[in-house]
């Protein structure tokens, strides 16, 4: 049977321009959704922009603008950083289309009609930024205990969602279904969080307008987060498709986020749809932060790199590469722009790019531009042909547990194998001995080699991928033919100029 995927991005909030921050997961989901795709299995992959609430109210204004004329605005930057970054989405929502307005009124509805909403009053304190309100005792030195940003007290009308009755069930749930949060510290968090106690939680707002109205009573908008959380269910046709259970792709829907957003996704969310009878997503990714130069990125600071810029600069498969290769999943990694220049040079430039130049050169000028499959194949040439199939191979899985850097490090041993190889057996110095035959056997081997690795650095690399498959043309059976050209697929970076990159968005 087919396997089916459902990949998400976290819809990002259009208080600020794209970085590389949001870019990382839009990229880890690209590179997740095109290496299934090359697997053969059916991926429909969305991603898009969470612009209700408070906070972007507050922007707005601050912009002179209505709030719908910054989300339009900020909306487009998100949208058109996708092609720069060469991303294979499916599909864009934003949460102020219609089709998303209608999934989360029907989900309120439903929630509302199972027994799940009640109107109540709250007072507490209130993280802005967040959308969130914290007890007294949830505070960390009187500051958000999500990121110690301030608080202040607040007290409205509002409806409650009986998150309380679900606490049992969540932990069975965690229970029964031992991988749907990733990475296992982040699973073990959720469960020690479920355990302390849940409490009802507030689900509207009447302190602001911006936001999609609870039905039945418009003083009344619908808390940012369960309007944000149901994109997920907006992108699979719903209300329409009211049958999520039997969906296929919710069944095998991965979300992928960062790990400061796992509390909305791993509890709210899967509560919320318990409540609605829908059953919880597949599984919960989260990985983690990127610092810049060792800071975390921050306006003021000015320290926040422009994946625009650098794609622009060095090309979007260098910057895909780097984020992947970089950051172990799971954990923080640090950006630097002389980390990047040494990775690419180092990776890129002198090892793939000049293997794939090199062996294609070497076949136009010594071969007549092709080659011909080996009638026997020595025991070097078996044993390498050999350890550069286990090394691709050994990447599913490792793709299969989100261990990016080291599925990258495979095709990096593998290019470096290719690499020794081409040094062992000299081709150059075959054709100075005029050992035809032989010479030809070796660039023949190389290239089948050059090929495979190319398909499984395609996901990560899919310009420079699609550049040498066509310039090695392998559709005629046994026969290889090149087609040279001058220019590498990753030129080196000259790093004395590595000063004046300017890779720092500016406002
Ligand atoms: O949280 N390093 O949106 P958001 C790595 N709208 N990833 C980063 C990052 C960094 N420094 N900064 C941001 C929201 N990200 C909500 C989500 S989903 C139903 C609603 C990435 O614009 C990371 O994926 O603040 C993080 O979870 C996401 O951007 C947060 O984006």
């Amino acid at each position: 049977m087919e396997e089916i995927l459902y990949i998400t991005t976290p819809i990002y909030y259009v208080n600020a321009k794209p970085h590389i921050g949001h870019a990382y997961t839009t990229i880890v989901c690209d590179v997740f959704a095109r290496f299934n795709r090359m697997l053969g299995k059916r991926v429909k992959f969305v991603t898009g922009t969470d612009e209700h609430g408070k906070k972007i109210e507050q922007s707005a204004a601050r912009s002179g603008m209505t709030p719908q004329v910054f989300s339009d605005q900020v909306s487009q930057l998100f949208r058109e950083l996708l092609p720069i970054l060469n991303v294979s989405n499916d599909d864009f929502v934003r949460t102020t289309e219609n089709r998303h307005k209608v999934a989360v009124s029907h989900i309120w509805n439903t929630l509302h009609q199972n027994g799940y909403i009640y109107l109540g009053e709250y007072s507490g304190w209130y993280d802005i930024r967040n959308e969130a309100y914290f007890t007294e005792e949830e505070l960390v030195d009187g500051k958000s205990p999500l990121d110690g940003r301030e608080v202040v007290i607040m007290k409205e009308e509002c409806y409650f969602f009986k998150l309380s009755a679900f606490q049992n069930k969540l932990l069975e749930y965690y229970e029964s279904h031992k991988d749907f949060i990733f990475p296992e510290s982040k699973r073990n968090e959720v469960i020690s969080f479920v355990k302390s106690g849940l409490k009802d939680l507030a689900i509207s707002r009447t302190t602001f307008n911006w936001g999609i109205p609870v039905p039945h009573n418009d003083k009344h908008v619908i808390y940012v987060w369960m309007d944000a959380l149901a994109n997920y269910l907006t992108c699979n046709n719903y209300p329409e498709n009211q049958d999520q259970n039997n969906n296929e792709f919710w069944q095998n829907s991965l979300h992928f986020i960062g790990k400061e957003i796992v509390r909305f996704h791993a509890v709210y969310w899967p509560a919320f749809l318990m409540a609605a009878n829908i059953t919880p997503p597949r599984q919960i990714i989260a990985h983690g932060w990127w610092l810049s130069e060792g800071e975390k990125m921050s306006k003021s600071l000015g320290n926040v790199q422009d994946p625009v810029k650098l794609c622009n600069l060095f090309g979007s498969d260098a910057l895909r590469y780097f984020l992947l290769r970089e950051l172990s999943f799971g954990e923080d990694g640090n950006f630097t722009i002389e980390s990047f220049v040494t990775r690419y040079n180092g990776f890129l430039a002198n090892s793939y790019g000049n293997l794939c130049k090199r062996v294609i050169t070497l076949v136009d000028k010594y071969s007549n531009g092709f080659v011909i499959k080996p009638e026997k194949f020595s025991k070097t040439d078996k044993d390498f042909v050999q350890n550069i199939d286990l090394l691709l191979e050994k990447t599913i899985e490792l793709v299969e547990k989100y261990a990016f850097n080291r599925y990258l490090e495979k095709i990096e041993m593998a290019t470096s194998l290719a690499n020794q190889f081409i040094d062992q057996e000299k081709p150059w110095a075959l054709k100075e001995f005029n050992d035809i035959k032989r010479m030809q056997d070796v660039l023949y081997i190389l290239l089948e080699a050059i090929i495979k690795i190319t398909k499984f650095f395609d996901p990560v690399t899919p310009i420079a991928a699609s550049k040498i498959l066509h310039q090695i043309d392998n559709s005629v059976r046994d026969k290889i033919t090149v087609n040279s050209v001058d220019e590498s697929v990753f030129p080196r970076i000259d790093v004395t100029k590595i000063n004046e990159f300017d890779v720092y968005a500016k406002d």
